[in-house]
Formats: C-alpha cells, structure tokens, sequence
C-alpha cells in the first residue's frame, strides 16, 4: 500500500474535527484560500495530493506555500508548486478540489483517494515497471508571515512524513520565505538534482540575484573600478529606494539579502517591515493597497515631512504580503493651483503593472535592436489582462508595435500564454504580479551571435556585444518561475539605471485612463461566471447587457467589467474612463447594479 492506512485515519479524525459539512472548497486564481478556520482539512488533503504528485513525477520535489498573500490577516491559503517553479497544472487542480470536497467519511474519502492513486501513481509505477522501492517523494515546504502559517505547515509536515511513513519520503521546511523564494528553490532542487535537505538561500536565491544585478551596472559602467561599487550610486537617477515590505515576510527576506552588504544598504530604505506582527499584514499598506486605493502606504508621509527635500527624488515601491507582487510610485510637486489640501504639495504617480511591463517590453524591444536581433528571429510580445489599462494596450500596439494578449487573471493564465506564444514573453497583471520568460531559443540566439562576432575577423562590435551580454544578464536577473518582488525590482532599477531614466521620464511614456477598482459583496460569487477573458458576463442571464447599456453613456473611451475574485469572497468591479469624475460614476453605477440585483 502506498499510504499508511491506520496514520490517514487518525490524521483524517484529527484535522477534519472543525469541518463545516456543507462547505465547497475551491482551488481559486492562487490555490485554495479562505479564513484560516476552515483550513485545516484542505491543509490534510493538498499535502496529500502534492505527495502524489512528486511520486507520479519520479520523485522531483513539488512546492507547498502557505500564504493568503494580499488577503487579510485573517486569512490564509496553500499552493502547490510545480518541479520547475510553475504554478500547479490543471489536471491536478481538478484532484486537489475532488479530495478537498470528498470528506463526508472515512471511507468515501479514502476510496476517492484510491480512485486518484489509481490514475495517477499506479499509472507511472506500471508504465516504467516500478516496486515500492523506487517510490520517492520530496516536498520542499514554505510559509509566510500570518500567525496561522506556523500551525498549518505543522499540518503539512504531519500528513506528508505520516501518510507516506512507508516511503522515502524527504520535507525540507524553509520556514519563513516569500513565495517566490519557494518557487525558485523548487526549480532550484530539481533543475541541479539535489538533496532538497541541503536546500538554502544564501548559497543560492540571495547571491544569484545580487551578481546579476552587479554583473549589469558593471557591464554598462566599467570605466568605474569594479571593486569601488558604492560609486555606482552617481549613475542612479533617483535618491534613496524605499520599499513598503506590506508588515510581510519580504521585510525579513529583503533585509537578510542585504544584511551584510553595505553597498546596497546605503540606497534602500525599508518600512511596513513589521512581520513579526502579523495582524498588520497588508493594513493600509502593501502592493495591493497602494494599487487599489490609488495612494501612499502608511508611513510614508512621516518620512515626507521629516526629509521633505529629498523625498521627491525616491523612488518607492510597495511588495505584497508574501513578495510575489510588486508596483512603483513617486511624488512630485504640485502646481499650487492644484493643491486641494495645504498640507499636501506632492502628487502620488503609480508605476504599475502595466508601466513595469511597458517599460520591459521598451527595453527589450531595443536592446534586440542594439543586437541585430529580428523579430523573425526572436518574438517578443506582451500578456495582459482584463484589468490592463486600455492607454498601456495601445501604446504597446501603436507606438512599440509589439503584440499584446489579454488571457483570464491569475499568473498561470498569463505564464502559459507568454511561454506559448513568445520567446521573450512579458506578463504583468495590472497589480504587479508577473515576470518574463525567455524560451531555450534565446539562449541559443545569444550565444551563437556572441561567437559569431568573436569569430568574424575578431573585429569587435562593441555596441552588439554589450546588448548581448545584457540581454543574456537579465535572463538571470529575472526569477523566470513566477513573478517576484525582489527580482522585479532589481530589473526595473536596473533598466532605469541602464537607460538613465527617473520615474518621471518612465511614467510619461504613456498616460493612463482614470481606472477605478472596487469590491461587492454579493451572496453567492460563483454564479457570477465570464467568457472572452472574463471581458463579458454570460451568468447572471441580462447583466452584461445592463452593463453596456451603463457603459455606452461614458463614450468611446470608458470600459467597465465584472468578475468573481479567485481569492476573495467578492465580486471585483473595474472601470476607466476619460475622466476622473466619469470613472468614479462608472464604476459606483455597475457597483450598485451588482449590488441591487439579488445574487
Ligand atoms: C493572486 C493571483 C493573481 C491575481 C490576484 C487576484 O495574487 O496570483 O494572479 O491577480 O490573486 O485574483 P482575484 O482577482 O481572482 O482575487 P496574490 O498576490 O494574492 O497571490
């Protein structure tokens, strides 16, 4: 038997004590995510199903992360992760979701579990002939700040080592990272075939990224003395980098990548650093926060007025709870004309999702041009989503000419498009969760022009070579398995840095429609159901058409949708318009249309 019978009982007893009957659970945009009190029996049954998963893949360690990332405090949630750092795919979402809703007894439970071995491990025991002896399974375990993250990766570690107590069976707890520190130690472990015991981020995470970024201003500044980098510091065209860490567990993981390193301690200043108080995760601060609300985090504004003069030359950046999500912002002052409040002269800029996207795309796009690389050569497009604002998708269309598709929210919609469609794929959803991919094509493309150039009469073309090198940098600066706050803000400095461009400059490549995002509670979000990448409602029957009807009195411009959250018990309404006031209408109009209907 693969499992230990008498364990999967008692385990089974233990963890479903509190289960409420009639509950549904649902694997959402970022795995299952609800209040922390009704986590327990899906802690039990994902662990469970992320073993099976590393049996069926021979072995190969699988990623499980506790987070609610954005959510309250209240909340928390758990993850699978893929051998190579990708989201858990579709086929085992649909497992995961059966044997979360399968625990009406003992009995029933363990026959769906038996039915879902047959499928799945039996499968790949009988197609390469194996014995028990083979079996293998390695889980590599994180979790983020939230006081309920200690006790729920107890349950983790419990059902893994006793469920499968007659297997090798190996669970390396990394304890407090961020998500995507998981990600890329799981692609990590499996990509250097290592013993995931020895697994460690300051052998591995940390050193990576900060080389990459080093190796980058290097490359495009040596006349500077390598060993002298505090000098560098003349070539940023911004003052300090302050980053919101959301009270989350990127405060803990950001300052440890940075500890020992005075050079990059004298341009970053953190804040919202307070992890070790969980109930003020994401409160009035963090990605999400400064997103929605469209304002400062807390704690910026005493920093304002304490260094009022050189505050307008920062550049800030807010991460989300768990570090996955990363969005920019800047203060500059105001006409006095526009001062509504005495006391407020700055004005608030956000640098999304879409502008980080943008602006990587802008890079690139040139960089591939410094390269005499074609598009024919390599393609390079863009994936978006609904919540994209309409004046970032023309500008990619009909100033840089690059492709741009919109896919369904939730980055595994986005990672697949972007590795599907391009070799060098941009994704970034609007509240700053993505990445870019680079496909094996890249690699090649590099090296062969690399040795090409070397090869041609060892004329050197110093302008390819440089565009090359860098182009072949940020395939390392990028945490290419999922988006990461860390790494994406490295990036985006490093292009700024790279282009000698500020905040002002990035952020008026292109003007943004007023946008506006809101929540409706509603009784029962899943009868709200979309079609054409969640653009248009087809359930509730007639509330697409009063939407249009609503929208059609903003003009061309205005734009407006409605979809169920995949990780929030609420329905998102999003609106743009051309003008403030017009959007605030909107969106209140479709707000309160949702609202009224009886759902
Ligand atoms: C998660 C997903 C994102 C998604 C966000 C909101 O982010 O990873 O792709 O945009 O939830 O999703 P929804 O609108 O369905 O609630 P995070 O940072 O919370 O993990």
């Amino acid at each position: 038997m693969l499992y230990n019978k008498e364990k999967l009982k008692e385990l089974y007893s233990k963890f479903l004590k509190n289960k409420n009957a009639n509950f549904e659970y649902q694997y959402g945009t970022a795995g299952f995510r609800y209040n922390h009190t009704l986590l327990d029996p899906v802690m039990f049954t994902t662990s469970i199903i992320a073993g099976l998963r590393s049996l069926t893949l021979g072995g190969k360690a699988i990623g499980i992360m506790i987070t609610a990332s954005h959510n309250p405090p209240q909340d928390n949630g758990v993850k699978i992760v893929e051998p190579m750092g990708e989201m858990l795919v579709e086929s085992w979402e649909f497992y995961s979701t059966q044997l979360a809703n399968s625990l009406q007894t003992f009995e029933f439970f363990e026959k769906k579990l038996c039915d879902i071995i047959n499928v799945t491990v039996q499968k790949t025991i009988i197609e390469n002939s194996l014995t028990k002896n083979d079996l293998k399974l390695n889980i590599v375990l994180g979790k983020d700040s939230r006081e309920s993250s200690d006790r729920l990766a107890e349950i983790v570690s419990t059902t893994i080592t006793s469920v499968f107590s007659n297997l090798k069976v190996k669970v390396k707890d990394l304890g407090l990272v961020t998500t995507p520190q998981l990600h890329y130690l799981t692609r990590y472990a499996n990509k250097e075939e290592i013993d995931i015991t020895t697994l460690k981020l300051q052998s591995t995470y940390f050193p990576h990224f900060k080389q990459a970024f080093i190796e980058l201003l290097k490359l495009h500044y040596k006349e500077i003395d390598p060993a002298q980098v505090r000098d560098y510091l003349s070539y940023f065209p911004f003052g300090k980098l302050v980053i919101d860490c959301a009270n989350g567990v990127g405060s803990y993981q950001f300052d440890q990548m940075i500890k020992n390193d005075p050079w990059f301690q004298s341009f970053v200043e953190i804040i919202n650093d307070k992890y070790l108080v969980p109930s003020s995760l994401n409160v009035n601060c963090g990605a999400d926060y400064v997103k929605t609300n469209q304002r400062l985090p807390e704690n910026v504004n005493g920093l304002l007025t304490q260094k009022q003069g050189a505050s307008l030359s920062n550049l800030y950046c807010s991460f989300d709870g768990d570090a996955d999500r990363v969005v920019f912002y800047y203060l500059n002052e105001m006409e006095p004309s526009q001062f509504d409040d005495p006391h407020q002269k700055q004005q608030f800029h956000l640098l999304d999702g879409d502008k980080i996207s943008t602006m990587l795309a802008k890079f690139f796009h040139d960089i591939l041009a410094q390269a005499k690389i074609s598009q024919d050569e390599l393609k390079l497009g863009v994936v978006q989503t609904a919540y994209a604002n309409g004046s970032s998708t023309l500008y990619l269309k009909d100033n840089l000419k690059i492709p741009a598709s919109c896919t369904k929210t939730g980055v595994k919609h986005l990672h697949h498009e972007a590795v599907s469609q391009y070799d060098i794929g941009v994704y970034f959803e609007a509240n700053g969760h993505g990445t870019v991919i680079f496909s094996p094509k890249v690699y090649k493309v590099i090296e062969a022009k690399l040795e090409s150039i070397h090869k041609s009469s060892g004329e050197r073309v110093p302008k390819e070579i440089v565009a090359l090198k860098t182009l072949k940098l940020f395939t390392e600066l990028i945490n290419q398995s999922v988006g990461d706050a860390i790494s994406d803000m490295l990036s985006v400095i490093a292009v700024l840095i790279i282009s000698q461009k500020n905040a002002e400059d990035w952020n008026k490549e292109y003007k943004d429609l007023p946008n506006r995002l809101i929540k409706v509670i509603v009784d029962d979000r899943t009868v709200f159901k979309t079609t054409n990448a969640e653009r248009q409602l087809v359930s509730p029957r007639g509330l697409q058409e009063k939407i249009d009807g609503i929208v059609a009195k903003y003009g061309p411009l205005a734009r407006s949708f409605v979809r169920a959250s995949g990780t929030e018990d609420a329905v998102r309404v999003y609106a743009e318009a051309k003008s403030t006031e017009e959007v605030e209408a909107l969106v209140a109009e479709v707000g309160e249309l949702v609202k009224s209907s009886s759902y």
